[in-house]
């Protein structure tokens, strides 16, 4: 059957290059969290679906998590030179999407169009979908009030402690139609949730009109992949996110957030105190390697998923 992966960037993105590599191409739909977007010196930025486009291909840059491998800055050095803003750093490789992307919406395209334009061109057979075409815009709420998402993620390097999450534009964004029609397959055999943030990239696809709705009536099992290790994440600001809401009880938290949403839940090997619990709470439990430092891994964790 089809398999549709919820992803947003590096560890969501891994897993569906993972699940890439195990599935025939015709097999697999990634819908992407498209909350992280933004407009940047007159350019649509949407880092979580370059995350996915770049790991797919083999382009991203592993070290440091974002952008293309083999990457150099001299556009970022000179936009300095001329006094313009430099908080969000676009290598010179990377830039060429942006501008291919902003090219084609501004010329009409939707960005499920120009989003299968860049895979092909990149030589990506997968599917790969928008959670939507419409804008959603991820928000936090700090002590300065509600902050786009990337000022606060890279401008402030997360520092700001967040209160509370909105996702602009919903309800109102509608669901692509890559994404609902493989939420409609007939073939459609199972869901995953990549091991991104809950909050910040899984939680804005789930805020699309009809998606949460849709998949507590699917009958196709759902599988999460917790973005945990040893109760911290690996990177990013979900580790932070949890403590500032008092959630100290690592997959047990990820888990509840999910609750009847997610059948079964994938975790760490070195987890597997929290399985019982997890069982107790309804949750079916594989225990796997869900560190994924290369391709091997990303293939291996794919595997074990599938097999969940
Ligand atoms: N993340 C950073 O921490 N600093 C950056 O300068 C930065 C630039 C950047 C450019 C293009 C792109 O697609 C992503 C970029 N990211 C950067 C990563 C990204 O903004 C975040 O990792 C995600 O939005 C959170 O998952
Ligand atoms: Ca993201």
């Amino acid at each position: 059957g089809h398999v549709l992966a919820l992803s947003g960037g590096v560890g969501g993105a891994k897993l569906a290059a993972g699940l890439a590599d195990v599935l025939e191409p015709g097999r697999l739909t990634v819908a992407v969290n498209t909350g992280d977007d933004f407009e940047h010196l007159g350019l649509t930025i949407c880092p979580d679906i370059d995350s996915v486009l770049y790991t797919m291909a083999g382009l991203n840059d592993r070290q440091r998590g974002w952008g293309m491998t083999n990457e150099s800055w001299h556009m970022m050095e000179q936009l300095r030179a001329l006094g313009e803003e430099d908080w969000f750093n676009l290598g010179d490789r990377d830039l060429a999407t942006h501008i291919a992307r902003t090219w084609r919406l501004r010329a009409g395209g939707t960005l499920s169009e120009v989003t299968a334009h860049l895979a092909r061109s990149l030589g990506i057979a997968q599917q790969i979908v928008p959670m939507s075409d419409d804008p959603v815009r991820t928000q936090v709420l700090t002590d300065n009030g509600w902050t786009d998402f990337q000022r606060w993620f890279v401008g402030e390097q997360c520092g700001p402690t967040v209160s509370d999450i909105r996702f602009s534009g919903t309800p109102g964004a509608a669901m692509s139609s890559g994404f609902s029609q493989a939420l409609a397959r007939e073939d459609l055999a199972a869901i995953v949730l990549c091991p991104s943030n809950p909050f910040l990239s899984v939680d804005p696809v789930l805020a699309v009109d009809g998606v949460r709705d849709t998949l507590m009536q699917r009958t196709v099992p759902c599988i999460a992949v917790s973005p945990l290790i040893g109760g911290r994440a690996l990177k990013g600001p979900l580790s932070k996110l949890l403590s500032e809401r008092d959630l100290q009880r690592g997959n047990l938290d990820i888990a509840a957030h999910y609750g009847a949403l997610v059948d079964h839940i994938v975790i760490d090997r070195g987890d597997g105190d929290d399985a019982p619990a997890l069982r107790e709470a309804g949750h079916a439990v594989t225990l796997a390697e869900t560190l994924m430092r290369s391709a091997a891994d990303q293939e291996r964790l794919a595997r074990d998923v599938l097999a969940a």
